[in-house]
């Protein structure tokens, strides 16, 4: 398969409510949207990264400089034999596995469509539809808290999600339990705490969630598997878990017993696939994250949650909870707690470009 040529687009597309984490409230999105054409074909992916380092290290901007001054050269005009091969042509350079995963991911699309089959088959997935959750932002109140669990319970989500921080963590997840005494319920720190704050991770223990994620830094492992020895709750990385190594050192010393994967921040759907293949070789459920992403994205995360491994409801809930309207044409749709899998060819969504032009704030095209 021959890369010709690439489109880069960053889009700005306003959530239809904030989302707010212990690293702080989101109200837009910033999407650097790239396009490979190749074979008379289009494929597309979006990258993770936020405006500002506030997950990890990769923003926006820094995304935006390496694709054009090292990614892309390294790929337009290439004639490659699979997507597989992208990720040795940009492993030269060190890490910044976000911007990696949108050339990689883009290159995966592109190449299902020319082979006309949807990208799951490819990457050997084979469910129709796939469980999933929603992850609710930091509330206003319990009261209010409260309301939106009992929504999206009524509305079939598997799994309810609640972020949590320093002030805002063991009382509420008390009254929320107290008014849910079966649901499924995690927690989410995003990195907030660390090792001193174990007597309130361990007072987390009570109320029966399936697991803490990413309590402590998003860098760290060592002290995850010390944390992990203290409870009795799992722990689930997400932030830690770059690559497939990170997945196998992580689980090696019993950091974590659940992973979130992101295809977007490991640097694509071949690593997303090992560092699933990894979890299942130590027995450890694996489930799919987002980063609040468009169509594009959700679609990619779909694939790939087809895998099964795949077993924990995962983040991928409806795009008609995050924007007015999405950039692409097809529904991103839960029906009772399940996300079908788009059925055409790559992807299997199509962008609504006169949309994407509205949102537009820059566009740049490559050749080689
Ligand atoms: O930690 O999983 C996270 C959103 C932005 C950044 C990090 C995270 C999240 C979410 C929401 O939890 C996931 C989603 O609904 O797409
Ligand atoms: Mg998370």
């Amino acid at each position: 398969m021959k890369i010709d040529a690439a489109e880069l687009r960053i889009i700005k597309l306003q959530l239809l409510r904030p989302f707010e984490t212990s690293f702080g409230v989101q109200v837009e999105r910033t999407i650097p949207l790239l396009t490979l054409l190749g074979e008379g074909l289009e494929g597309y992916a979006e990258g993770v990264m936020e405006e500002k380092p506030l997950y990890r290290e990769e923003f926006v901007g820094g995304a935006v400089a390496l694709l054009k001054e090292a990614f892309l050269p390294r790929v337009l005009g290439k004639d490659i034999s699979s997507p597989e091969a992208v990720p040795d042509l940009l492993s030269p350079f060190r890490g910044n596995r976000m911007a990696k995963a949108m050339v990689e991911m883009a290159a995966w699309d592109l190449w299902a469509k020319s082979l006309n089959q949807p990208l799951h088959r490819l990457l050997g997935g084979s469910r129709q539809a796939i469980p999933v959750g929603v992850s609710l932002g930091i509330q206003k109140s319990f009261q209010a808290t409260r309301e939106l669990v009992e929504k999206h319970l009524s509305q079939g989500y598997q799994r309810i999600k609640l972020k949590i921080k320093p002030g805002w963590d063991v009382d509420l997840i008390a009254s929320i339990r107290e008014a849910f005494p079966s649901a499924v319920l995690t927690v989410d720190a995003n990195s907030c705490y660390s090792l001193a704050d174990l007597h309130l991770l361990r007072a987390l223990d009570a109320f029966q969630l399936d697991y803490i994620e990413q309590p402590l830094a998003y860098d760290d492992l060592l002290d995850h598997a010390r944390l992990q020895q203290q409870l009795e709750t799992a722990i689930c990385l997400d932030e830690s878990i770059l690559s497939p190594e990170d997945a196998r050192k992580a689980l090696q010393i019993d950091a974590g017993r659940v992973i979130n994967i992101k295809v977007g921040r490991v640097g694509g759907h071949l690593a997303a696939r090992r560092v699933h293949d990894v979890a299942q070789s130590y027995g450890v459920p694996v489930w799919c994250g987002g980063m609040l992403e468009s169509g594009v994205g959700r679609a990619h995360n779909i694939q790939m949650a087809t895998l099964p491994g795949f077993t924990k409801p995962g983040d991928t809930s409806s795009a008609s909870r995050y924007w007015k309207q999405d950039i692409v044409n097809e529904p991103l749709e839960t029906q009772d707690g399940l996300m079908p899998v788009p059925k055409g060819a790559g992807i299997g969504v199509t962008l609504n470009r006169a949309y994407i032009e509205t949102l537009t704030i820059s566009r740049e095209f490559f050749r080689p």
